[in-house]
């Protein structure tokens, strides 16, 4: 192993080629690591080993039903006031007449996540999924986060398992991973105070993994949060895995500094830097051995750097959303939406192979290079 330069990086490097589980202090060392080719090196031989050349897409839509909330994240630059003149709020006739406007041939994925909205009752969110299932039997509905479903559960006085049952059986197909946040308590009640706390986020997912129902899970990084603290985040997901099995991507997400209080408060207005984005992709590629994918989110480090994450461990980056509202409320400068096309170009130009998936990574096509690419 002549292309490690740091020696505390030797036995790391000799578990993941045996395919062994990285300790706690292993992941640190990761994250503190200056071999940063060596650390590269290492998550793509665990993203190859897992999916080889092929990298996943899904044609998608995003869908925030509606902005207003009143939980109050100090990161959140989405979030309205009712009667504020930018809030919005989509009846379930709206959202089916939201996504008709919006609708491309061959998308398979309707991804909603929106507000804790203090007035609608329970039934307008199963009635919501109903229609959209009504409208568009295609459409696979991937929505609702676990802090929204502990909301409903908190509106409609139903367990969490119950609300997950009653949305299920309306046409819910997946579980999309925001409102993890950092799970550290310490973090958690600076940024996220009023909303679920982690064992109830974790809690939700097991029960969605129990019904069967399929889930990914994000972190909210590049704020006040240490890098212990990520790795804390990682390892209790990592636990729910090897019990349930039941996520599909882990998503990190970087920390968008405009227009929040978080950002306001600690003058912390820069953006994630982009070695910070690939460590932390690679890193979770290592530690979390039992996920089948990590993401990367161009909307929120741009399509440039997601290109280059294709080396560093993401075997995922997520779909063509046609319009994004919650990075982009707070300073994100990537496009609103992506074609397939430009998705497509965008990962062939890596070197690498995109595979069309659906919400449930079923792989609906897949597209080998052209002759001109292939001869070149
Ligand atoms: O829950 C809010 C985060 C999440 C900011 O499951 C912010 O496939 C950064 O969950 N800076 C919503 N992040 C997005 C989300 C997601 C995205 C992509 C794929 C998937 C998936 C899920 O965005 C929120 C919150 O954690 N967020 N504000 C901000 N200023």
């Amino acid at each position: 192993m002549k292309w490690l330069r740091d020696p505390q990086l030797v036995p790391i490097a000799q578990k993941v080629e045996a395919g062994e589980r990285l300790t706690f202090a292993e992941g640190l060392s990761l994250y503190h690591t200056r071999d940063l080719s060596a650390l590269m090196r290492l998550a793509n031989l665990q993203k190859e080993r897992l999916h080889g050349d092929k990298v996943y897409f899904v044609h998608s839509m995003r869908l925030e039903f509606t902005n207003i909330c009143y939980v109050g994240c100090t990161f959140c630059a989405f979030a309205a006031r009712k009667g504020e003149e930018r809030a919005w709020d989509y009846s379930p006739d709206d959202v089916v007449e939201q996504v008709r406007r919006r609708y491309l041939p061959g998308i398979t994925e309707l991804h909603m996540s929106s507000g804790h909205h203090p007035n609608h009752p329970w039934e307008y969110y199963p009635q919501m999924v109903h229609r959209l299932r009504e409208a568009f039997p295609e459409l696979q509905v991937k929505a609702f986060t676990a802090a929204e479903i502990e909301h409903l559960s908190k509106i409609s006085k139903k367990p969490t398992l119950e609300v997950l049952r009653e949305l299920q059986a309306a046409g819910l197909s997946a579980m999309p991973g925001g409102g993890a946040e950092i799970f550290a308590d310490r973090v958690r009640r600076q940024v996220a105070k009023n909303k679920v706390k982690a064992e109830k986020w974790l809690q939700i997912h097991r029960e969605a993994h129990s019904l069967g129902m399929r889930t990914n899970a994000t972190m909210l990084y590049g704020h006040i949060e240490t890098l212990e603290e990520r790795l804390d985040h990682m390892h209790r997901l990592r636990d729910l895995q090897d019990e349930t099995g039941g996520f599909h991507a882990f998503i990190p997400l970087a920390f968008q500094p405009l227009g929040n209080t978080l950002a306001q408060n600690l003058g912390k207005t820069d953006f994630t830097t982009g070695l910070d984005d690939l460590r932390n992709l690679a890193v979770a590629r290592l530690y979390l051995d039992n996920f089948p994918h990590v993401k990367g989110y161009w909307v929120m480090i741009g399509s440039e750097l997601t290109q280059v994450s294709l080396d560093w461990g993401v075997s995922d980056i997520d779909g063509t959303i046609q319009e994004e509202h919650i990075a982009h409320a707070a300073g994100a400068t990537s496009p609103m939406a992506l074609s397939q096309a430009g998705m497509v170009k965008m990962i062939r130009r890596a070197g690498r192979l995109p595979v069309l998936r659906d919400a449930y990574y079923n792989e609906l096509e897949v597209f080998p290079p052209t002759p001109a690419e292939a001869a070149d």
